[in-house]
């Protein structure tokens, strides 16, 4: 007998709602969820790959040890004395720090590893932590840092409102978003005004958009800056409300005023007036935004340029104001989860024994990863752990890293799969796969552009001799760091038990001061307008605005009612979360 199940694909950040037909355990048919709440049916081509992933016969279930250039399978209870004993040893024989950590980017999308994961590597108290934060949104979140106060306090582009975006190195119509959690990005953006791409490449999304200039590469912080000094010089500064928490600005205008079109045209490669037009156009129009991605950061100057993205919203009047970079108000707030895991942020509060790289939020880039392990000297990282990364191919100067692993004492790797980078490990510990568990966007909803909760059982129950991730890292945490602390800290229950926690945390304070929704009712008229709730999906959403319908989308809108009346604005404003400092 067919049956259905609602949950989310987990592939981009997009996070659509799908609608999962199984029969005799095996998936028949992988759809847009027209009832889910954000996506509302849209779907790209990639999700079937969920079928495809749960099915696959090389995706491991058991795990594997590596007995000279063989792989045997082993019991979870042999697979886990032998790792505890693998990790227990370095710690003990080199210290703490010589046990180090690399988590890939499918954390994000992995309630279990979000919770439960960031806790655990923590708590192994080791200064050589490693992620794909390094080489993805760093400087994205040294800015928030720096101007917000939290790492993860990152705006998000109020999409369906703005009426002007620009989008330095980003290739939503490829990549369907990120750091702006946004279902059918392509339709979105053809509802917008006007789009400008600035890109050295001519990309999909370039083709779509009204305009496309071409950057030389690492070359955004000058446009920044000349896009800033042309605000300035023409006077067209328009800080409004935020002007009380502002710091710097005297010298943000002194600085820029080294930086005119003229000056910085040879090196950007893009023509002065150009430059003129683009920051005037900025600055007259009353719903626009600048959004930068990951071609912004992996740059020499990526963390200035991020810093300057907000900066010239917050100089034309676009930060935390409809339709430019907004904060998200969402269901489960993520940031004091992660502030517990000691994520508020920091930087440079300590550095690698090597080059001497800044920490970041606790974690060293990886690009110092290889060198820690090859560098002989006290302090060298002797063992590994790798969850849900693949870091041979995604970091910088794989080989090296490559032949590094092969010389460390023990590395274990959580992962369904032996691929680059697991093959070097002495043991895999597969955990089970999308469909297999449960799911909550905790990390991704942070980001969306619309406010939706959705809680997705798992299609799948888990076999007996599977394990979660979640699982594997409560084991490893009680047999490493000692029996007592899991219980302590989580009673061994599932991570929905962290989840509803934490959404009560949020739900207390249910109007987490000073933080506008993109999409979110603000004005009075919306306020005396509140629709009804439609649905019981409808009824979870804080979205659209009411006095104007969002033109950004082909797929049905539904009424809704904001689940609690919007703040007046005077009160919104005295926040400090909001306080944007140029300093
Ligand atoms: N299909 C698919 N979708 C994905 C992913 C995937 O692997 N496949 N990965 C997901 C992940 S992890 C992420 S982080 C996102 C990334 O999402 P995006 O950032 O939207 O996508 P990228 O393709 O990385 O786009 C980076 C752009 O920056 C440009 N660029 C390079 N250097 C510079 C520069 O110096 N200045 C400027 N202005 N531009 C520059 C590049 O030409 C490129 O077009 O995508 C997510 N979505
Ligand atoms: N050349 C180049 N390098 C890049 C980029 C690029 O565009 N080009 N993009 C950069 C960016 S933006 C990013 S985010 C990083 C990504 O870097 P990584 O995160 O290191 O690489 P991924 O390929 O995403 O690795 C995913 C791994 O996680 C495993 N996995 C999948 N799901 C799960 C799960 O639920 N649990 C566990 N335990 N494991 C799981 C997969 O089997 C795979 O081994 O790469 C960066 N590096
Ligand atoms: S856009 Fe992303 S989340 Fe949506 S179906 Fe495609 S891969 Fe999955
Ligand atoms: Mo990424």
């Amino acid at each position: 007998m067919a049956t259905t199940h609602h949950h989310s694909c987990t592939l981009c950040e997009a996070t659509c709602g799908i609608t999962v037909t199984v029969e005799d355990d095996r998936v028949v048919d992988i759809r847009g969820d027209e009832a889910d709440p954000l996506s509302r049916g849209y779907l790209c081509p990639k999700a079937t790959a969920l079928a495809d992933l749960h099915h696959d016969p090389d995706r491991l279930r058991t795990p594997l040890v590596r007995v000279g250039d063989e792989w045997l399978e082993l019991s979870w209870p042999a697979a886990f004395e032998l790792v505890a004993a693998g990790l227990t040893e370095v710690r003990e024989k080199y210290g703490k720090d010589a046990l180090a950590v690399y988590q890939g980017n499918p954390t994000a999308h992995n309630l279990g590893l979000l919770t439960y994961g960031q806790l655990f590597f923590r708590l192994l108290g080791t200064r050589n932590l490693y992620s794909a934060t390094s080489v993805d949104q760093l400087p994205h979140m040294l800015a928030a840092l720096q101007m917000f106060g939290h790492q993860a306090l990152m705006p998000v582009p109020d999409i369906d409102r703005t009426d002007l975006f620009v989008c330095l190195g980003g290739n939503p119509a490829v990549s369907n978003g990120s750091i702006m959690t946004a279902p059918n990005i392509k339709a979105r953006l053809k509802n917008v005004r006007k789009v400008v791409v600035i890109d050295p490449r001519r990309t999909e999304s370039a083709r779509l958009a009204d305009e496309h200039l071409f950057i030389r590469p690492g070359t955004d912080a000058l446009l920044l800056l000349s896009l800033i000094e042309v605000v300035f010089a023409d006077d067209r500064v328009c800080t409004a409300r935020l002007t009380p928490h502002l710091t710097g600005l005297d010298t943000l205008r002194e600085v820029a005023t080294g930086f005119p079109p003229e000056r910085t045209a040879p090196v950007t490669g893009i023509a002065p007036d150009r430059v003129r037009a683009l920051a005037r156009e900025l600055a007259g129009t009353p719903r626009a935004v600048v959004y930068g991605r990951v071609g912004v950061c992996t740059q020499e100057f990526g963390g200035l340029a991020a810093w300057l993205t907000v900066a010239l919203n917050v100089l034309t009047g676009h930060l935390d104001e409809p339709g430019g970079a907004m904060f998200t108000t969402p269901a489960v707030d993520a940031l004091p989860m992660l502030s517990l895991a000691g994520q508020q942020g920091g930087f440079g509060r300590y550095r690698t024994r090597v080059r001497g790289l800044p920490e970041f939020g606790g974690e060293f880039p990886c690009a110092a990863l290889a060198e820690e392990i090859d560098t002989p000297g006290d302090g060298r990282i002797r063992g590994l752990i790798t969850s849900a990364g693949n870091p041979v191919l995604s970091t910088p100067n794989g080989p090296r890293l490559e032949r590094a692993l092969d010389t460390l004492d023990f590395m274990v790797a959580i992962d369904p799969y032996l691929n680059e980078t697991t093959r070097h490990a002495d043991v895999i510990l597969p955990p089970t796969v999308h469909l297999e568990r449960s799911h909550y966007a905790l990390a991704l909803a942070n980001y969306a552009v619309r406010n939706t909760a959705k809680y997705s059982p798992a299609v799948f129950p888990r076999a007996a001799d599977q394990r979660h991730d979640w699982e594997i890292v409560l084991e490893l945490a009680s047999r490493v760091l000692g029996g007592g602390l899991p219980a302590r800290l989580l009673g061994g229950l599932g991570p929905e038990s962290l989840l509803e926690l934490a959404a009560r945390r949020t739900v207390r304070r249910p109007q987490t001061p000073q933080r506008t929704q993109p999409g979110q009712a603000e004005t009075a008229a919306a306020r005396r307008r509140p629709g009804a709730p439609a649905t019981a999906a409808a009824r979870q959403t804080r979205y659209p605005r009411q006095e104007d319908p969002p033109r950004a989308t082909r797929v049905p809108r539904r009424p809704a009612a904001p689940a609690h009346p919007p703040r007046p604005r005077a009160e919104r404003s005295g926040a400090d979360r909001t306080q944007a400092g140029a300093q």
